[in-house]
C-alpha cells in the first residue's frame, strides 16, 4: 500500500477519476499520521455515469445462464482465498479490527460467493395447481434491473460481498457505493470480481461522501433496487429519499441483549460477553452492548465480567497480541466520549474503562456500566463501541421484558441449560436473531440476516433471504385449454 497511491472510480469497465477530480484522504486509525491513500470524491455526474453504464449492460448480463454466472463468483471465491493474509492486513490497517477478525471477514465473503455461486443452479420459483382445468400455474425469478449497494466499514468486504454476489447471481447490475472510511477494501473487492471475470458495467464502483452519490443513486429514477447497510438514522432518510417504484433494504442499528440466567454455564456466558461486547472494538450491529443477569447470579457474574474486562489489551490490530483494536474514526471516539458522560448523569456505575487512553489512534477502553434501568439513555440508543451495560432481572419474564424494552430488533442470546426458558426465549424475544448458549455475533451466510423493529425494512440479507430482495418472482398462469376459463367463476 504504497503512501502516495491514488485510487479510482469503476465505470463501464475502467478505473478513472471523479469528475470533481477531488480527492480524500483516510488514515491509519491506530496511528492516525499513516496516511493510506487518496480516494475519489465522486458527485453526481460520476452517478449518473456509473448507472447508465450499469443499465446498458444489464441487456447483456440478464441473459447470462445463472450457472455462468455463478462460475464468475467460484473464480472471486478462488481469488479471495488465494489473497486472504493481504487482503486481511490492509483492512487491518484501514478500518481497525484484529487481524484474527479481518481474515474471518474475508473468509465470509468467500463463504458467500461459494453460497451464491452455488445460487446460480437453482434460483428456485414453484409450480403450483390450478383451480381450472388445462391449466398451468408457476412463479419464475426474474433480475430487477439495476441495483444500489450502499455498504459500511465494519464489515468492509463481507457485507459488500453479501450484497453484490446475491445482487448478480440474479442478473442485476450494480452501483456500489462502500463507506468513505474503508475505500481501499471495496477497490480490492471490485479488481477481484473484474478479474474473476465480471463483465464491463455489470459492477460500478463510486467511491464519495454519503450525502452527495449515496442520496444520488438513492433518488435516482433508474435504480431499481437500495440495499443499505449503516447508521439508522441514514436508513430513515433512505426512505424517504427513494420515492416509490424501488425495493428498499435496509439493515440498521441494535442494541442487543445477552440473558444471563441463574441456571447457566456463567463461564461459557463470560466468554459471549467479552466477544460480543468487546469483538471488533463494540462497533457490529449485532454487538452485545446489554446484558441483563438473573438476580440471583448477577453481582458474582458482574464481577466476573469486570474482572476479565480489565485484563483486555488495547492496541493495533496488527499486533497478534492485541485483543481489541481501534474505533473508525475521530467522530466515533467523541460518540462513546460522549455516553461515557451521559451514562454516568444518568446514575449508572462506571465500573471500569471509560476514557481515551494515551495512544495515536482512535482508542477507547473497554467499558463496563452497572446499575442501568431500561428508561437510561446507554440502554436504548445503540453507541457502537467498546460500551455494555449490565442490568438485574428479577426472573425470566422480566429479562425478556427488558429485551425486548428497545426500539430495535436485530440479535439476542440467553445463555441458560433450561429447555423450557430456551424456547421461551425463541418465542418471544422481539428479534431477527436469537442464539442459545452463543454470543449475539457471529452469524453463518447460508441463513437469513436481518432484523425487526428499527433494526430493518422487512427484507433480511444472505441465506435465501437475499435471492428474495434481488428478484421479482412473477406468477405466470398458462391456459391450454383454447377457450376463455374465468377464475373463480367457471369452476363447475
Ligand atoms: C454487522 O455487524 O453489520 O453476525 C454484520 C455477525 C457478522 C455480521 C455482522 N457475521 O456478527
Amino acid at each position: 500500500m504504497p503512501k502516495s497511491a491514488t485510487y479510482k472510480l469503476y465505470i463501464d469497465g475502467r478505473w478513472i477519476p471523479s469528475e470533481s477530480r477531488e480527492t480524500y484522504s483516510r488514515v491509519n486509525p491506530a496511528n492516525y499520521n499513516e496516511i493510506l491513500g487518496r480516494f475519489q470524491q465522486g458527485n453526481a455526474k460520476d452517478v449518473d455515469k456509473a448507472v447508465d453504464a450499469a443499465e446498458e449492460s444489464f441487456e447483456k448480463w440478464r441473459e447470462v445462464p445463472p450457472p455462468k454466472r455463478g462460475e464468475i463468483l467460484l473464480r472471486a471465491a478462488q481469488l479471495l482465498r488465494q489473497q486472504k493474509e493481504e487482503l486481511a492486513r490492509i483492512m487491518t490497517k484501514e478500518m481497525g479490527k484484529v487481524l484474527t477478525e479481518t481474515r474471518a471477514d474475508v473468509q465470509e465473503a468467500i463463504d458467500t460467493c461459494e453460497l451464491m455461486a452455488g445460487e446460480g443452479r437453482r434460483l428456485f420459483g414453484r409450480t403450483t395447481t390450478s383451480e381450472l382445468r388445462d391449466k398451468f400455474a408457476m412463479t419464475v425469478r426474474l433480475p430487477l434491473g439495476v441495483v444500489a449497494c450502499i455498504t459500511p466499514w465494519n464489515f468492509p468486504i463481507a457485507i459488500p460481498a453479501w450484497k453484490l454476489t446475491a445482487a448478480l447471481i440474479c442478473g442485476n447490475t450494480v452501483v456500489f457505493k462502500p463507506s468513505s472510511d474503508t475505500p481501499i477494501c471495496a477497490t480490492k473487492f471490485v479488481e477481484i470480481l473484474e478479474k474473476a471475470g465480471v463483465p464491463k458495467g455489470v459492477v460500478n464502483l463510486v467511491t464519495g461522501p454519503g450525502s452527495i452519490v449515496g442520496t444520488r443513486l438513492v433518488k435516482h429514477k433508474k435504480i431499481r433496487a437500495v440495499s443499505f447497510t449503516g447508521h439508522r438514522d441514514t436508513g430513515a432518510q433512505i426512505l424517504k429519499d427513494a420515492g416509490v417504484g424501488k425495493k428498499i433494504g435496509l439493515e440498521m442499528g441494535s442494541k442487543n441483549p445477552i440473558i444471563i440466567m441463574d441456571d447457566a454455564d456463567l463461564k461459557l456466558g463470560l466468554d459471549g460477553v467479552i466477544w460480543g461486547a468487546f469483538g471488533t472494538c463494540g462497533q457490529r450491529c449485532t454487538a452485545a452492548s446489554r446484558v441483563i443477569i438473573h438476580k440471583k447470579v448477577r453481582q458474582k457474574f458482574e464481577r466476573m465480567v469486570i474482572e476479565r474486562t480489565k485484563k483486555l489489551k488495547l492496541g493495533s490490530g496488527l499486533n497478534p497480541k492485541t485483543d481489541v483494536g481501534p474505533l473508525v474514526n475521530k467522530t466515533a471516539q467523541d460518540k462513546v466520549t460522549g455516553y461515557i458522560e451521559i451514562g454516568k448523569d444518568e446514575g449508572a456505575k462506571l465500573c471500569c474503562g471509560g476514557k481515551v487512553p494515551k495512544l495515536k489512534g482512535w482508542f477507547f477502553e473497554p467499558t463496563i456500566f452497572t446499575n442501568t434501568s431500561s428508561d437510561m439513555r446507554i440502554f436504548q440508543e445503540e453507541i457502537f463501541g467498546p460500551v455494555t451495560s449490565l442490568t438485574e432481572a428479577k426472573n425470566l419474564d422480566d429479562a425478556i421484558d427488558l429485551a425486548n424494552a428497545v426500539e430495535y430488533g436485530l440479535s439476542s442470546s440467553i445463555y441458560t441449560n433450561n429447555i423450557r426458558n430456551m424456547m421461551q426465549a425463541i418465542k418471544y424475544l422481539e428479534y431477527g436473531i436469537t442464539y442459545i448458549n452463543s454470543s449475539t455475533i457471529g452469524a453463518e451466510v447460508h441463513l437469513p440476516f436481518g432484523g425487526i423493529k428499527s433494526s430493518g425494512s422487512g427484507w433480511q440479507e444472505v441465506g435465501w433471504t437475499a435471492i428474495n430482495f434481488f428478484t421479482d418472482e412473477k406468477t405466470v398462469f398458462i391456459d391450454y385449454s383454447g377457450k376463455l376459463q374465468r377464475a373463480q367463476i367457471d369452476i363447475e
